[in-house]
């Protein structure tokens, strides 16, 4: 059985800078709000979401080194934006040091940046989440926060639509995950 929101925030808490700890708070709030609203394992929501930035400041090196000894994550994660790796990087150290077996939970924060290809109610619901928290000003974010209300793939689809813009307007790469979340749901 998972400890409680209490115990898990306090858990991540000297991993994460100030502000990262707030986002992590309303991205909580948030998955907690939308899984309510779309028939998601509220608490599931609810310790994904606290844990989805574990890693987020963890140094590079000590990222790869966990993607490279697993053989569930690709690679190919490696040739990408080292912004991308906290999450599936994330995920396997909190298997190991917090003893988080669940799957769907280990899911929703591996794929958190990214998106993925088949992504389940939860993953959506915490990807969603980390992109609409009150916090965000994206352009375009108020869009999918409407979307939100009612549709959670539209708004998912959306925000994916609005990061490959943002990605390739400034000629960045784009991971392979991104376009497969996108084409699932388009
Ligand atoms: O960790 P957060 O800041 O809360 O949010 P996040 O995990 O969604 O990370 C967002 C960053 O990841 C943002 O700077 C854009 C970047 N990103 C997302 N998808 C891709 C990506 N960067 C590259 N290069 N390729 C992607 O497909
Ligand atoms: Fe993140
Ligand atoms: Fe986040």
């Amino acid at each position: 059985m998972h400890q409680n929101r209490e115990q898990l925030l306090a858990f991540v808490r000297p991993h994460l800078k100030q502000s990262r700890y707030e986002h992590t708070v309303r991205v909580t709030d948030t998955a907690v709000e939308l899984a309510k609203r779309y028939g998601a394992d509220v608490e599931k929501a609810e310790v994904a979401s606290i844990l989805h930035d574990f890693a987020k400041h963890k140094p590079k090196e000590e990222l790869r080194q966990w993607i490279i000894k697993d053989s569930r994550v690709s690679n190919e994660l490696l040739d990408y934006h080292h912004e991308l790796w906290h999450g599936p990087a994330g995920a396997l150290m909190l298997e190991e040091e917090l003893q988080i077996k669940d799957e769907e939970i280990l899911s929703a924060i591996a794929c958190h940046t990214s998106g993925k290809k088949d992504m389940s109610l939860l993953d959506k619901v915490v990807f969603l989440a980390d992109y609409i928290e009150p916090g965000r000003n994206f352009e375009g974010v108020e869009e999918v926060r409407e979307l939100a209300k009612d549709d959670l793939n539209s708004a998912c689809l959306q925000s994916l639509i609005n990061t490959v813009h943002f990605l390739t307007n400034t000629k960045r790469t784009v991971y392979p995950d991104t376009f497969h979340a996108y084409n699932a749901l388009v």
